[in-house]
């Protein structure tokens, strides 16, 4: 999370190994106490991931899981328990993405797949959340008994798991346990993953050995394919007249956006971010030019330079339907350079084996010469509202101007889906903010626990909860949690009376919902304040209002019907035809 530190940072600062084993015998170093030979699996479990930076966990216990949560609640890491499942997988997403890594913590099935979608969401986005639930005890499934939350075997949830994780495993044998939980950790750091750990409550107790539980090595680059890749990669940058850098979300999950930012300043080329990465760089650098993603980025300038640049430079970039505008993007391989953590693409090649950072170290290592690049656009600082404009009527367009011009260094934009999500890519602010939202997975409902994960991992930061009065009804009862643990986001129910975006691809009765008096909620959930905003002043007021709180602020921002952000309207005009729907 480049310049703010998280207050815990950790997991990112993990991304190329670090060992929670430091201090002990193996490594030989003595800063951290080593592990006793043998604990009881559910310290070690907690313990573990205390070590590798996860300081608090969000779920909600069951029975099969109370065992488990007791020794939650003896560990180092604060536990939050949330209304229901899906919001505590948004808040260890979250969480997640700011601090490096982070828990949800769940009871068998009825939680376990209450989270799912959640969680199918930070394996989709990269982000690395640890799933621990609660499960039948091994003596329960020796006869394969109908035990209650069981599906259809035993096996059912975990494998249901497989297909959102990078790795999985159910803790049956005493041995194993510990080198299981540590592969399991050490997958979910190192790919930047969900992984899934199943713990049958009779087994949480019991004394499992440690010692031999090390990490695997961190793989490493094939020395002959990385000077291959990056010669062919030097060639094409060093030939080029207008390269731009396109900064992807893997730069800020890895932590590598200032690497990336000091090799465009050097080679003084302008750097573009993506939906997914908008804020991996910060908006008011000088070389910053705006989003990208075809028909939907953010201005006209943007989308003209990286399509006319002879050499378009990718690092860390999901090429994703989202990301590329709904494929309205034009971008030729012959001049495209895309380095990920899976492999490396220069114009028609394809490099396996070599490592993200390194080939990253190596162009930043490189002698390049500096290019002749001159902003077309140098950044201007938004307008502010003039005393005529006071009375006028909200649009979307309007508001993100205006949210734009409170914006400071200690906020963070969390987007639900939605004109949420689709309009802050216009968002430009004088300083640097952090952005967090679904860009890709696209999941309703992200918004209002996210802002929970937000906070609690960074302390520092104001949630600005950009969330759609659809999405508000799917969880924004959560906002119960957040006065529970004293936090402060400012929510912007984005109030057009329905499903807008779903209208603009196709209307129906099924774009129908309840009118809800949102602002109601802080009775509700007993704390906050609440605030109604139709007009330009109000929002500007509000928001001003909200931010010299120190407490939850929610907005009741209402918006025309019809109306919605210009990247929205480009975007449902792309989808509709797509879908080959009649307009
Ligand atoms: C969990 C989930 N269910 C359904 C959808 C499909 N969907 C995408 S946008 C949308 C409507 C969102 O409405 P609202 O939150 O009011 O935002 P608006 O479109 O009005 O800006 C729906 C139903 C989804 N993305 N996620
Ligand atoms: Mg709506």
């Amino acid at each position: 999370m480049r310049g703010k530190q998280p207050v815990h940072q950790n997991g990112n600062g993990h991304a190329r190994g670090g060992s929670p084993f430091r201090g002990t015998k193996q490594l030989g170093r003595a800063s951290v106490s080593p592990f006793p030979a043998s604990m009881p699996m559910g310290q070690f479990l907690f313990e573990y991931l205390h070590r590798r930076g996860v300081r608090h966990s969000f779920g909600v216990p069951g029975d099969f899981a109370l065992p488990t949560f007791a020794w939650l609640e003896k560990s180092r890491i604060k536990s939050v328990t949330m209304t229901h499942e899906p919001g505590a997988g948004f808040a260890a997403d979250a969480y997640s993405r700011l601090n490096g890594i982070g828990l949800v913590c769940v009871t068998y099935c009825v939680g376990g797949l209450n989270v799912l979608n959640s969680i199918a969401g930070a394996y989709a986005e990269k982000s690395p959340v640890v799933v621990v639930s609660g499960a039948p005890g091994r003596t329960d499934r020796e006869k394969d008994p109908l035990l209650h939350h069981k599906v259809k075997t035993f096996e059912t949830q975990r494998r249901v798991y497989d297909e959102v994780t990078v790795a999985s495993a159910v803790l049956l044998e005493e041995e194993r346990a510990a080198s299981e939980i540590v592969r399991c950790v050490e997958a979910c750091l190192r790919h930047k993953r969900p992984v899934y750990i199943e713990v049958p409550y009779d087994m949480v107790d019991r004394e499992i050995p440690t010692l031999h539980a090390t990490p695997s090595p961190a793989p490493q680059s094939d020395p002959q394919t990385l000077a291959a890749s990056l010669d062919e990669a030097l060639g094409l940058l060093r030939g080029a007249k207008k390269p731009v850098l396109l900064a992807g979300v893997e730069l800020h999950r890895f932590g590598l956006s200032d690497i990336a930012i000091r090799l465009a300043e050097r080679l003084n080329i302008p750097i573009a971010a993506d939906l997914l990465s908008k804020s991996a760089v910060p908006e008011n650098h000088p070389l910053y030019l705006g989003v990208y993603g075809g028909a939907m980025s953010s201005d006209a300038h943007t989308r003209h330079y990286v399509e006319c640049s002879d050499c378009v430079l990718m690092l860390g970039n999901f090429i994703t339907d989202m990301n590329l505008g709904i494929y309205t993007a034009k971008l030729d391989r012959s001049r495209t350079i895309l380095a990920t953590t899976e492999a490396i693409r220069v114009c028609y090649h394809r490099y396996e084996d070599v490592q993200f950072q390194d080939f990253l170290d190596g162009l930043s290592a490189a002698k390049l010469p500096r290019k002749q690049f001159k902003h077309p656009h140098p950044h201007e600082d938004p307008k502010p509202l003039s005393k005529r404009e006071l009375t006028d009527p909200l649009t979307m367009k309007e508001l993100l101007r205006i949210v734009g011009l409170h914006l400071d260094e200690n906020c963070c934009v969390v987007s639900d889906v939605g004109d949420a999500i689709f309009g802050a890519i216009g968002i430009r602010t004088a300083r640097r903010a952090e952005f967090i939202a679904p860009a890709y997975y696209l999941s309703m409902g992200f918004a209002v626990p996210a802002s929970i994960g937000v906070e609690m991992a960074n302390p520092s930061l104001r949630p600005i909860v950009l969330v759609g009065d659809g999405a508000f009804q799917m969880t924004g009862t959560e906002l119960s949690t957040s006065v529970r643990l004293g936090l402060k986001p400012i929510v912007l129910v984005l109030n057009n009376e329905g499903y807008g975006t779903m209208r603009k691809i196709r209307d129906g009765s099924f774009n129908v919902i309840s009118q809800w008096e949102y602002g109601k909620i802080c009775d509700l959930v007993g704390g906050g304040a609440a605030t109604r905003a139709a007009t330009k002043g109000e929002l500007d007021g509000a928001i001003r209002s909200a931010m010299g709180s120190n407490a939850l602020r929610v907005i009741d921002v209402r918006l025309p019907r019809d109306d919605m952000s210009p990247q929205l309207t480009s975007m449902s005009a792309e989808l509709a035809r797509l879908r080959n729907v009649k307009k």
